[in-house]
């Protein structure tokens, strides 16, 4: 009998398991951020069933809409953020709330907030739930009729004082996150997370209907062998992530040429690239002077995970956590991935004068 293996398949560390045990070591945590975890969960159960059977109960399709972004909604899209933007209202944890499926942010009602017997202003404003969240719903949505991997991407922060939240508790630098993560609905569901201390992977048991810890600990290779870009934008390209590419695949002194490989869904170019290693990019270029994906609840919560799985992540100018957002919905180059494969655009970049 070999007693470990057994101890391991009768000792499940499921997710809400593993968030307390890392909150217990916190005397001041109060369980806030637990239950805000456990309302996300369920969103992400709900949509990995709801995109698991989309085939058959013809969800796929548009949604006959177009969202802020102006691109066509599929009903799932729409299905998702409802789902979210109920669950987190109904967790009585979540105070702003802003979804790339919404044009602004959203302020969760009073009464929805933290349950509470206020004593006084003071204590309400303590006992006033503590936290928003950033999140794209279903990114990678246009890849949903041809069966390519998709998901669910959030970013916690916590009130900067306190009171009712505002606009400018959202807008400030990643690197003020307390949480973030990604579902991977694809060939199994898993949710990746990170609440500050490392990154830990979760994979959804159906039987059980819970995330079981299945990847602890997850660190990026501190080099990879793959380079991640939509080439069909090349012709775009700023000369640094030109020459970068051009490196990749022509290597000299004998190196070997990297791989390249993208998806085109950002869940799941980066759940590679943090288990294999390399460079996920999407640069900014002469159509896109800032590139396509969203600062807020793409580029941020992927670099905040990216860094605390021990790797990189770069705008083209500067450290992607240090950017301090302007708006709610704007957007951002990023380069992340292995350390010193970012490190290598990094000195492409200083050496071309463009920093
Ligand atoms: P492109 C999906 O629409 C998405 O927002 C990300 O998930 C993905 O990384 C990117 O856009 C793909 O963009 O221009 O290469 O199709």
């Amino acid at each position: 009998m070999d007693h470990a293996a057994d101890a391991q398949r009768t000792d499940l560390m499921t997710l809400t398991r593993f968030v307390l045990n890392e909150q217990s070591k916190h005397p001041e945590a109060r369980g806030d951020l637990t239950i805000l975890l456990s309302h996300i969960v369920l969103g992400c159960k709900f949509v990995c069933a709801a995109v698991n059977k989309a085939g058959l109960a013809k969800l796929i399709g548009l949604a006959g809409d177009t969202n802020i972004q102006g691109e066509e909604q599929k009903k799932l899209d729409v299905l998702s953020n409802e789902v979210f933007i109920k669950a987190l209202c109904s967790s009585g944890r979540a105070n702003v709330l802003v979804s790339e499926e919404n044009e602004t942010e959203i302020y969760v009602e009073t009464s929805r907030r933290g349950r509470f017997a206020p004593i006084n202003i003071s204590q309400y404003y303590h006992f006033l739930s503590r936290y928003c969240v950033v999140f794209d719903p279903l990114d990678g949505s246009s890849n949903i009729d041809c069966g390519v991997s998709i998901g669910t991407i959030f970013g916690i922060y916590m009130l900067k004082d306190g009171k009712a939240g505002v606009v400018s508790d959202v807008l400030r630098p990643g690197k003020e996150m307390v949480a973030a993560g990604y579902c991977l609905y694809g060939s199994s569901c898993m949710l990746v997370l990170s609440i500050g201390n490392g990154v830990h992977g979760f994979t959804l048991d159906p039987a059980l209907g819970e995330f079981i810890l299945t990847h602890p600990v997850m660190r990026v290779p501190r080099k990879g062998k793959i380079y991640s870009v939509n080439e069909g934008n090349a012709k775009h390209w700023d000369e640094p992530t030109k020459k970068y590419v051009e490196i990749a695949k022509f290597p000299t002194g004998g190196s070997v040429p990297k791989s390249l490989r993208y998806i085109g869904s950002m869940v799941a170019d980066v759940h590679r690239t943090l288990l294999y290693g390399g460079i996920f990019m999407y640069p900014a270029d002469k159509k896109s002077p800032n590139g396509k994906l969203r600062l807020l609840y793409e580029v941020f919560p992927m670099a905040y995970l990216v860094e605390q799985a021990g790797g990189q992540a770069f705008t083209g100018k500067e450290r992607a956590l240090d950017v301090v957002p302007k708006k709610i919905h704007e957007r951002s180059p990023i380069f992340l991935g292995s350390f010193e494969d970012v490190e290598e655009i990094k000195s492409l970049y200083h050496a071309s004068g463009l920093l």
